[in-house]
């Protein structure tokens, strides 16, 4: 059985049918799973400029410029933010694209996903 798709069997006698001949009728529904997502979080160090996480929030994030500041306090404080949810090809690009962009400029900066 697949276990990513739930199929329900749904079994009745076909007795509204003029033409019936009293047969069992089985009919599978196959419902669409909802596709899992997942958490792109940005983590805290103590050398990446506070301005230089405020410019990824808004490249990679579509942030405005008070949201990014927001969210940089916020990691700068706690450690740890959320700064987006998407689904998995998304969230991996665009942790592979903060990784890329903060070691070019020699920054420690981590970002990572999580499933929701
Ligand atoms: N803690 C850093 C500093 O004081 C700023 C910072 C904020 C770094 C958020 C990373 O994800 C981060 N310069």
């Amino acid at each position: 059985m697949n276990r990513n798709i739930a199929t329900e069997l749904m079994t009745r006698r076909d007795s509204d049918n003029p033409d019936s001949d009293g047969a069992v009728v089985t009919k599978t529904r196959t419902r669409t799973q909802r596709p899992p997502m997942y958490k792109v979080l940005l983590l805290n160090d103590d050398y990446t400029p506070m301005e230089f996480v405020v410019h990824v929030l808004e490249r990679f994030f579509g942030m405005s410029h008070a949201m990014a500041f927001d969210i940089m306090l916020t990691v700068h404080k706690k450690g740890v933010a959320v700064v987006g949810v998407f689904s998995y090809e998304i969230a991996e690009t665009k942790v592979a694209q903060v990784m890329d962009f903060a070691t070019r400029h020699q920054h420690p900066l981590q970002c990572t996903l999580e499933k929701e």
